[in-house]
């Protein structure tokens, strides 16, 4: 058989020989058979569609081999495994990422060119997996992609939404959420394993009632959570780890008898609620967020997964003190931190341990992650949902919460305060579970993700846990996956980075470091400029082709994409537009290099001033769109449905970077680090990893600017947004253009909600005391920009600085330092 990838391979010396594969010798032969059998077309007259599902086949077909051959190896070493616990997976597309790990190119190449594919339009065709809301669950992603690239025995557990991120459509400026039904055909990835169902058991009942899911108290039922799974490729397809999705069902699901006896009609209602539970992902991203369909979502995710995992624990392990030897458990955010009672109520009431042995294997097994500071974002569940639906684990969660205490007691006598402060339990009007308190006691370790956000964590936001519990924190500051937002979002630097230095930078993402003696290169420089130049001009034609909207790709594309927060400070961004803006109306010679500023980004559906920042955006896009005096000069866009293929795309096109968080709120950010890969400057305040990108790239490359997190803090008591209003000429000249009516003429009144924000209601954020600095390193950017080879040389010394910034390096922080763990390679 012909080697078909052979060249591939051999430009990847350190990849598997995965010519061994069976299947490969007739790779396109696949294709054809896979529109006949499975579609039952006749490849000539197959639709897009159709092509796009069989060559997703056939690359599983490839990559099926691997994936059992994993799991053997996996079964038969028994090495300690690890199981990343989330809610949220946006994972976007993965043809195309299948195919890069893989190493698939000249497959691809030859099935494309036989059958006659157009390829780039076939990819088009995959809806991205849009189970998260943004930094947390493409996190999530970017780990699993390292953790198979590691080659480490590890899975995900996740819901099966189907439903995922709403879609976002703009009408008349204002944000309409449409319904992401991305299941609706097919899904050429997955695999379910219905025989490896769980059972799942609840205090209460669902029931719809005229279309509303009730939750019927003293009624228990069981619940079953079908697995789904999907390939997690490693880099060079060594490894091929699992995504286990659970997808609710009702009993009767399996249980076919019961259709034919008893109550038909009221079985199949029955069925309907229990579906009901994973239908749609919650698309509210650090921000409040309390109801009791979540909670049922958030146990049911910990409930199939620790069944699941403990089942496989069991089968290769006859000692309960093994379990922290053979299994971590981490879990990313509190969402899943019904964990901790979950796991003693197993190990209590079926295993039959006493408490303390439940109690250290619990502690040993798991660990948390903490991902905001917000306090709004910080979960706690009232307790009726726990009598309810729960009342077992509740009983467990008061008595870790007495021993807890009493312990806290001895060590501080006399200190009720204290015990106030970090009980498990939050009194009130409505007492309340404080799931991150449940997170911290429970488990071994707690970690922030970023340095900054780690100490912030030790020393303010749950201050007194460090002190009780000094040796659990710790800090793993977050990374992204080189394959996917360099390798695959930007062939073309690619290109030019292995040109220069080799192509181990994909795997081994250290060596982009080698790039820095090349900063002064002026062949380096050009070849560096004109990849960006063409992603520039890439995405204008795209942009162009899909929306009608014509940007210039001379232009400076500066980006602010992500989801819109107060504290991220979108409405900064628009301030600082509004007076560029004016300072070219009031003087139209000034020299000023033209701009294009584009934001996207999702707003949750009930948070009312996000979604008036993004009408407001919009408006400021129209009323600097329709004015002569500035055409050509600047420009503002909106683009809707940000999502993980629309920052594929514009990410490798941007010059400029704003990471402009209020400093203290941003726990890490992780585009900033994508954008900082592919070669934009960042224009950021001193807040989350962009701190520590500035240090590895040197400050003098980064365009740093506004309030430490220190000086925000220091200044709460006595900050005045009016007296930068009145202090300030450009300040007030913005504020006051919002006031009139300037980007509302038509809807006067419209915007003075974001005014109020602003001024009256004192500016939480303190948009004001950071905008003339905020100026002042825009203006530094743009001159900078005129000299295009001082720009290159900052550029690549910012791409080069990304080292640290893998979620390769990140993850090998996890296996090492929370998990213990070691690679199990396949064989
Ligand atoms: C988000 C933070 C980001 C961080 C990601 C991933 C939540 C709760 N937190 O700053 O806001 O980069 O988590 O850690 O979504």
């Amino acid at each position: 058989d012909e080697l078909i990838h052979a060249d591939a391979v051999e430009k990847h010396a350190h990849l598997p020989n995965l010519s061994s594969m069976p299947y490969l010798g007739q790779a396109d032969t696949f294709f054809e058979r896979h529109l006949l059998s499975d579609a039952l077309v006749e490849p000539a007259t197959a639709y897009q569609r159709q092509r796009f599902e069989a060559m997703a086949r056939s690359v599983r077909d490839i990559l099926a081999d691997r994936w059992i051959r994993t799991q053997r190896t996996y079964d038969q070493a028994n090495p300690k495994r690890v199981y990343y616990m989330s809610m949220e997976f946006l994972i976007g597309r993965s043809m195309s990422n299948n195919v890069m790990n893989l190493v698939l190119d000249r497959f691809i190449e030859n099935t494309s060119r036989e059958a006659n594919l157009d390829w780039l339009d076939l990819l088009e065709q995959e809806p991205d997996a849009g189970l998260g809301n943004g930094g947390l669950g493409r996190l999530a992603a970017c780990f699993l992609d390292s953790m198979a690239s590691m080659e480490l025995p590890a899975m995900g557990y996740g819901l099966r939404y189907e439903y995922g991120m709403f879609r976002q459509a703009i009408e008349d400026g204002w944000q309409q959420e449409q319904p992401d039904n991305w299941l609706r055909r097919q899904d050429p990835w997955e695999v379910s394993r219905r025989g490896q169902f769980v059972e799942v058991k609840l205090g209460c009942s669902f029931e719809m009632h005229q279309g509303a899911l009730t939750i019927i108290a003293n009624k228990p039922s069981t619940l079953i959570g079908v697995p789904y799974d999907r390939p997690i490729v490693g880099f060079g397809g060594k490894t091929i780890n699992s995504l286990r999705l659970w997808s609710a069902a009702a009993p009767d699901y399996f249980d076919f008898q019961e259709f034919s006896s008893g109550d038909f009609v009221g079985a199949l209602v029955g069925s309907i609620a229990a579906q009901t539970l994973t239908r749609v992902l919650y698309p509210d991203d650090s921000t409040e967020m309390g109801q009791s369909l979540r909670f049922a979502q958030e146990y049911f995710l910990v409930a199939c997964s620790l069944a699941d995992l403990l089942r496989r624990f069991r089968r290769d392990n006859d000692d309960w003190n093994e379990l922290p030897n053979k299994v971590a458990i981490q879990m990313n955010d509190t969402h899943p931190a019904l964990t901790v009672p979950e796991l003693m109520r197993i190990l209590l009431d079926d295993v039959h341990l006493e408490w303390d042995h439940a109690w250290d294997l619990t502690q040993r097994t798991l660990a948390y992650t903490n991902h905001t500071l917000l306090p709004e974002a910080l979960e706690k569940w009232p307790l009726h949902y726990f009598r309810q639906m729960l009342p077992r684990q509740l009983e467990i969660i008061y008595e870790i919460n007495r021993r807890f205490l009493d312990d806290v007691r001895n060590r501080h006598p006399g200190d009720d305060k204290l015990v106030e402060r970090v009980s498990l339990i939050e009194e009130g009007h409505e007492d309340k579970v404080r799931m991150a308190h449940v997170a911290i006691v429970g488990s071994h370790s707690t970690n922030g993700v970023a340095a900054i956000h780690s100490e912030l964590l030790r020393t303010t936001t749950v201050r007194d846990f460090a002190e009780l519990f000094p040796e659990r924190f710790n800090n793993k500051t977050n990374g992204v996956t080189p394959r996917r937002w360099v390798r695959l979002a930007n062939p073309e630097l690619s290109n030019v980075i292995s040109e220069a230095i080799g192509d181990n930078w994909v795997a081994d993402f250290d060596q982009i470091g080698r790039l820095k003696s090349l900063a002064d290169d002026a062949s380096f420089r050009d070849a560096f400029l004109s990849a960006k130049r063409n992603a520039k001009v890439r995405f204008a034609s795209w942009l162009k082709e899909s929306s009608g909207q014509v940007v210039d790709p001379d232009s400076i594309f500066d980006c602010h994409i992500k989801r819109i927060h107060e504290y991220k400070r979108q409405l900064l961004n628009a301030l600082r537009v509004i007076i560029l803006y004016s300072r070219l109306r009031a003087n139209p010679g000034m020299t000023m290099a033209p701009r294009t500023f584009f934001f996207a980004g999702k707003a949750a559906p009930a948070y009312k001033v996000a979604k008036l920042i993004i009408k407001f955006i919009n408006n400021l896009a129209l009323t600097i769109e329709r004015d002569p005096l500035v055409a050509g000069r600047i420009k503002v866009v909106f683009l809707p449905d940000y999502c993980v293929s629309l920052a594929e795309r514009l990410i490798p096109a941007a010059d400029v970077s704003n990471q402009i968080s209020t400093a203290g709120f941003e726990a890490s950010g992780t585009s900033n680090m994508k954008f900082m890969m592919n070669g934009a400057l960042t224009l950021g305040t001193r807040d989350g990893a962009t701190i520590e990108m500035a240090e590895e790239a040197g400050e003098e490359n980064f365009f740093l600017f506004g309030l430490t997190a220190q000086e925000v803090a220091d200044s709460r008591g006595w900050y005045n947004p009016y007296w930068h209003y009145e202090n300030d000429a450009e300040t007030r000249h913005a504020l006051d253009l919002i006031a009139q009516n300037y980007f509302s003429a038509n809807e006067p009144g419209a915007f003075s909600a974001l005014h109020d924000v602003l001024l009256k209601n004192g500016d939480r954020y303190m948009h004001l005391a950071d905008i003339i600095s905020y100026l002042n390193a825009d203006e530094a950017l743009s001159t900078l920009y005129g000299d295009r080879g001082a720009w290159a040389r900052k550029a690549i010394l910012n791409v080069a600085g990304s080292g640290k910034f893998s979620s390769d390096r990140a993850i090998s922080q996890y296996a090492e330092e929370i998990w213990g763990m070691k690679p199990c390679p396949v064989a």
